[in-house]
């Protein structure tokens, strides 16, 4: 599939001596995975050429990944190829000089509002941008890959489908999973640095249960405040993350925590299962996939509103199917 796009994407990698990788802010697994798997991936095939990744922004919970915080020259820009990973919008990409290159590449897997970049490989399906870069390798016999690189591209594999549990992951997912596994992939170690919590992350995850409330058709929502984040002393991705808490509560089919951050804005996280919510996110300056979603709320009377439309969605679709799980 969209072979076109991926012959072109290999045919500049190869014309440019100097490739810079970006990401977006706040990165997550697969945000991550797919700029330094890649990253590794061209050092490996293209040892002489010069590979950089360029992030303002890094993840303290996936300090295992190692990630590179180097900081390239402005002239490094000159005559450089850009590829920006599994980001929607330019205005997302952690690395504002993005557009100083002689090329941008975007390669992602969120659905396209405000597409972006002089190529642009977008492919809505994919249940993680990791995967497209396996497809890719696929594609080309010609590239090789290391136990290294898998194992990054594997974390975004597995973290961006909730283990493999997302309506995205499919016959080709597994196939490209299989392919990583192929490569010699430390998974009991991954699994351990991915989902083990200490006692004290534990105890609070207790006191955050505590917190949820459900409106009268069941959206499931829970608020972090900004006074309860510095007092626990909880980072933004931590207080995000809490979303995972009510994935599996009988009857509340759509989910969403509001994340206070400390310039007063609510950040919102939205999933959902059997009704998709990207479009609900849309309307509240957000976006993402099917049914795992991200927007902002300016206030109170805001986050009320998302929770009655989030409400409404759920009071239809249980109109129409009464067993809802
Ligand atoms: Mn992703």
């Amino acid at each position: 599939m969209n072979e076109s796009v991926k012959k072109r994407i290999l045919e500049e990698i190869k014309n440019h001596d100097t490739i810079i990788i970006s990401r977006h802010k706040r990165p997550d697994g697969d945000a991550v995975g797919s700029s330094l798997g890649f990253a590794k991936l061209l050092r490996l095939n293209y040892p002489d050429k010069k590979i950089l990744l360029d992030s303002i922004d890094h993840a303290e919970y996936l300090a295992f990944m190692n990630d590179e915080t180097e900081t390239p020259a402005d002239n490094d820009y000159r005559d450089a190829l850009v590829i920006v990973f599994d980001t929607a919008t330019l205005d997302r990409v952690s690395n504002p000089r993005v557009n100083n290159g002689s090329l941008l590449i975007k390669i992602d897997h969120h659905i396209a509002h405000d597409d972006y970049g002089d190529v642009s490989w977008v492919e809505d399906f994919r249940s993680s941008t990791c995967e497209m870069i396996v497809d890719f390798i696929r594609t080309f016999p010609e590239l090789t890959i290391d136990s290294d690189t898998a194992s990054l591209l594997y974390t975004g594999l597995v973290t961006d489908s909730g283990r493999f549990k997302y309506t995205e992951v499919n016959p080709e997912t597994m196939r490209n999973a299989a392919f990583l596994l192929e490569q010699g992939i430390d998974t009991e170690r991954l699994f351990a640095n991915l989902y083990i919590d200490s006692y004290d992350i534990l105890r609070l995850k207790a006191e955050v249960i505590g917190k949820i409330r459900r409106t009268a058709n069941g959206v499931a929502w829970l608020k972090i405040t900004r006074a309860f984040r510095e007092k626990r002393g909880i980072s933004l991705e931590e207080a995000s993350n809490t979303v995972n808490i009510m994935d599996s509560i009988k009857g509340s089919i759509i989910w969403m925590a509001f994340i206070e951050t400390d310039d007063g804005e609510i950040r919102v996280r939205l999933r959902s299962r059997f009704v998709q919510i990207e479009t609900l996110a849309a309307k509240y300056g957000g976006g993402g996939h099917l049914n795992a979603a991200g927007a902002t709320v300016r206030d109170l009377k805001e986050q009320r509103a998302l929770l009655k439309d989030a409400d409404e969605l759920v009071r239809l679709f249980k109109a129409e199917h009464p067993d809802v799980f």
